[in-house]
């Protein structure tokens, strides 16, 4: 497995942090290819709880080398206190390497992000607040900041001044918001100069000259693949490819390099922030999930929305990101259920459809097909091996691996480190 990728097939929060960690014994570096600290990564390693952000999970893992690839955008305050609390608790994160093309988050695409929320009023996203989408904008608009600016102070402040020039008059005539300075902006962001520099280099090179030794290398997407800018439910996605092609393009390794696409699905569906989710619910059976899942944002700590496993999202996420290989989480979650429904298809209009319609309108109204599965009632948590499963989890696994597109490898029983079941 020299290069592999791992994303999220629904919406987030799979349990991708988990199935990184998983893998981290055989890997030599893990980059975090898409968004920013948006994302919530929660590792249990034993006792100890971490909540990575910014970071890419493989931090957690000795001798690992974690690499912030060109595709993310980087807040750098948070950044450094981020480092500074796993460092504090024991976590080596000397090997910390940021792409030079990485964009930044500044305090004005923090207050935008807040503002344009508020401004949407019923339309809105359910952003995280992050800055995430205005960061992202620059980008393309291209009026962003990039790593490399800090190192030229004369390019950061010219660039600095050509991004508030719009922004400022868009806060004070249509915000009613105060200016931000130059100077303010640009004093916090050379503060952190000094210690930027060791880790920012090329890591597209870097990447490239480690797969030409041989080694093994990670890609670890943040959200998932229905918040994809292009794939997902557009307008409510997140403002970056969560997809397997992000990979590539957020990380600069070509495309023929990967041989291995990992996605973690979980064994309901969950979702957080605004958008079409035709397989919520609303009863005590989303109140079911949401508890014994413990569905709750990791960054932000908003409730998470909960629905049944969504068949045609799994298909949909397989094809989109040529999936070899599922990691099934949260099947734990389920036990005590007397029946278990999956939609294995919707109806749109009264017309039966098997796919996750191209139109917006339709997934919007899109009504599930359930079929129903019987439940189990025995506690899981503790099997590691799939004949340790009772056999109705058994089977259940294997409908949705038959429904799903491609195969699963491996099992979550429990948010531990060691709670899993391997298959492959
Ligand atoms: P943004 O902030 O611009 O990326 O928000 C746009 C949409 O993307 C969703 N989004 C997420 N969905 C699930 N998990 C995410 N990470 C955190 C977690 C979220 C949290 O792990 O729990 O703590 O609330 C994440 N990040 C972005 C977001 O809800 C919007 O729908
Ligand atoms: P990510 O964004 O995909 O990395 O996922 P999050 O960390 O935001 O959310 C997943 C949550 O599920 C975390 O609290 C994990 O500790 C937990 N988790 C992961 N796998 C399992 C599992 O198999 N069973 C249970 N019960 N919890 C799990
Ligand atoms: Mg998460």
């Amino acid at each position: 497995m020299p290069a592999a990728v791992l994303i999220g097939a629904q919406w987030g929060d799979e349990g991708k942090g988990k199935a990184t960690d998983l893998l981290g014994s055989r890997l030599d570096y893990v980059v975090k290819f898409n968004g920013g600290n948006n994302a919530g990564h929660t590792v249990v390693v034993g006792e100890e709880k971490y909540a990575l952000h910014l970071l890419p999970s493989g931090i957690l893992t000795p001798g690992v080398t974690p690499v912030i690839g060109n595709g993310v955008v980087v807040d750098v305050e948070v950044l450094f206190e981020e480092l500074e609390g796993l460092a504090s608790r024991g976590v080596d994160v000397s090997r910390l390497r940021i792409s030079a093309n990485a964009h930044l988050i500044t305090q004005y695409h923090r207050t935008l992000d807040k503002v344009t929320e508020r401004f949407l009023g019923k339309r809105q996203i359910g952003t995280t607040g992050r800055g995430i989408g205005p960061a992202y904008a620059d980008k393309i608009n291209r009026v962003g900041l990039r790593m490399q600016d800090l190192f030229d102070e004369n390019i950061l402040r010219q660039k600095v001044e050509g991004a508030l020039d719009q922004k400022n008059h868009l806060l004070v005539k249509v915000y009613n918001r105060r200016a931000i300075g130059v100077d303010e902006v640009v004093e916090e962001l050379l503060g952190y100069v000094d210690r930027l520099r060791p880790m920012v280099t090329d890591t597209s090179l870097l990447l490239h000259e480690a797969l030409e030794r041989g080694e093994t290398v990670l890609f670890e997407g943040g959200q998932a693949t229905m918040l994809d800018v292009d794939h997902g439910t557009y307008p409510f996605v997140t403002s970056s490819n969560a997809t397997s092609g992000g990979a590539v393009t957020g990380s600069g390794i070509a495309p023929n390099r990967i041989d291995r696409v990992i996605a973690v699905v979980k064994a309901y569906t969950t979702r957080v922030g605004a958008g079409p989710f035709p397989t919520e619910l609303f009863d005590e059976w989303g109140e079911f999930l949401s508890e014994r899942g413990f569905e709750f944002g990791t960054t932000t700590g908003r409730r998470r929305r909960t629905g049944w496993y969504d068949a045609p999202i799994a298909r949909y996420a397989s094809r989109i990101n040529g999936v070899t290989d599922f990691v099934l989480t949260k099947l734990d979650v389920l036990t005590g259920l007397e029946r278990i429904p999956v939609a294995v298809g919707y109806e749109v209009d009264g017309q039966r459809v098997d796919e996750v319609p191209v139109s917006q309108s339709d997934f919007h109204h899109a009504v599930p097909v359930y079929e129903e599965f019987p439940g189990w009632q025995e506690d899981i948590s503790g099997a590691r091996e799939f004949s340790e499963l009772p056999a109705n989890a058994q089977a259940y696994v294997r409908e949705l691996e038959a429904m799903s597109g491609s195969r699963i490898s491996a099992i979550g029983v429990g948010p531990g480190r060691e709670q899993i079941v391997q298959l492959h």
